[in-house]
């Protein structure tokens, strides 16, 4: 059934809401959907870049192959990225992080959406777009929104990649252990646009519950995640989001 009024929203979520102090928010690609991003999976569909599926695209093993190749479809991204701005769902968020005592986000997306909305202290599991880092020393460079990124590492000269987690890379220093901290501490962990396919991300939630968390997926979609949940929010997380903020000053 798709919610359409606050009062549509489960009792029980009202009141884990009103009263929550430690809570955990894990995002995906779906948050950002509605700002005009395309997600990775999802109706049915897999990205494809000139006929790459983005698995092989973004993978450790066409950074070797072909770093041009993995440049030319991140800075595609990034000239898609420049235009579009924070939706309803990435704005409630920031509005959580004020409400909470303890408050968590922890996202898989590259875009920088969450801190242009205004958020701060987010968990990157996955990096940024916005970065480019040398492929020898490391170093990291912002990559300016209006302006050409740098070609070589102003370190050592030579290549930079962009600063993103693809698969088989392991995960920024520490990102996973902040995360699955604060999973582990959590009352209320919220799973918003994800299809909870990639891990290790989509093993937050499971730490949460494991841990006595009550969890709430949003998603248009049933994903492997949904029979975990207390409580699953079907549709878009900028409408519903929303609801969750209204649900809460009625009761
Ligand atoms: C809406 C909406 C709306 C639409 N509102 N919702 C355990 C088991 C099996 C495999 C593994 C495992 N542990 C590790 C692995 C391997 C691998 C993995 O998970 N593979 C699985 C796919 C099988 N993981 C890794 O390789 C990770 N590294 C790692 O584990 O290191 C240790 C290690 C190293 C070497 C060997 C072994 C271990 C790294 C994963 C990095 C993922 N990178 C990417 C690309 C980033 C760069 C780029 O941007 O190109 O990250 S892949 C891609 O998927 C991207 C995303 O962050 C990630 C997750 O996708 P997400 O966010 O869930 O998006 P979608 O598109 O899948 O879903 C969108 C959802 O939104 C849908 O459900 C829609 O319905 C919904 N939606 N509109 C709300 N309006």
């Amino acid at each position: 059934m798709q919610l359409t009024t606050a009062s549509q929203i489960p009792v029980e979520l009202q009141k884990r809401f009103s009263t929550a102090q430690r809570v955990l928010v894990l995002t995906g690609a779906g948050i950002s959907a509605e700002s005009g991003v395309p997600t990775f999976r999802g109706g049915g569909n897999s990205a494809v870049w000139k006929g790459l599926p983005f698995d092989v695209i973004s993978s450790a093993q066409m950074v070797k192959r072909d770093l041009p190749a993995v440049w030319e479809w991140f800075d595609y991204r990034r000239g898609i990225l420049k235009s579009l701005a924070p939706n309803a769902a990435h704005k409630a968020i920031v509005g959580w992080q004020n409400k909470f005592s303890e408050f968590t986000l922890v996202t898989q997306n590259v875009d920088g959406l969450h801190q242009y909305a205004g958020a701060t202290d987010v968990i990157e599991m996955h990096g940024s777009i916005w970065r480019a880092r040398c492929i020898s020393c490391h170093t990291t460079f912002e990559i300016p929104r209006n302006d050409r990124r740098q070609e070589d590492c102003a370190s050592c000269g030579d290549h930079l990649r962009p600063d993103v987690v693809l698969f088989g890379e392991m995960l920024p220093t520490g990102a996973f252990e902040r995360a699955a901290e604060a999973a582990a501490k959590c009352e209320l962990c919220f799973v918003i646009g994800t299809s909870a396919l990639v891990y290790p991300a989509a093993s937050l939630p499971e730490i949460a519950k494991t841990n006595g968390a009550f969890l709430c997926e949003v998603n248009p979609e049933r994903t492997p995640l949904s029979d975990l949940c207390d409580v699953v929010l079907t549709g878009k997380a900028g409408e519903l989001l929303d609801l969750i903020e209204l649900s809460e000053l009625k009761s």
